[in-house]
């Protein structure tokens, strides 16, 4: 499952969240590292598996649009060259405040 959106619209606190909804971790002990700000934080790529009703998958937190020039292409890049490498997308989740 991807999460995907502008920066800083919560993709790495939702990722987060979904790993551990019963926890009220700290930014450090968070599973996609997140900004404390409404500023730019992932730049990389990064899944961790997960298992929901028994069914194992993984959650893929990825850098967010709209940063500033030269890293949308740059981010896009990255997630082209994940796609091509990863054995299955079952869902792209749009992130939106
Ligand atoms: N109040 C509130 N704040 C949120 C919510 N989701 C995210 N935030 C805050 O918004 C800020 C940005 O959240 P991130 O999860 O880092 O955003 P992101 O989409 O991963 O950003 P990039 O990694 O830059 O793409 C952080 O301060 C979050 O705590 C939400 O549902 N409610
Ligand atoms: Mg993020």
């Amino acid at each position: 499952m991807l999460l995907v959106g502008m920066t800083g619209h919560g993709k790495s606190r939702l990722g987060s969240f979904l790993m551990s909804p019963e926890d009220t971790f700290s930014i450090k002990q968070a599973a996609f590292e997140f900004s404390e700000e409404c500023k730019a934080s992932t730049q990389i790529i990064t899944a961790k598996p997960l298992i929901e009703n028994g069914i194992p998958f993984e959650l893929v937190d990825t850098p967010g649009f709209g940063e500033k020039a030269g890293k949308d292409l740059e981010h896009t890049l990255q997630a082209v060259k994940y796609l091509k490498s990863a054995q299955e997308i079952s869902a792209v989740v749009f992130v939106y405040k």
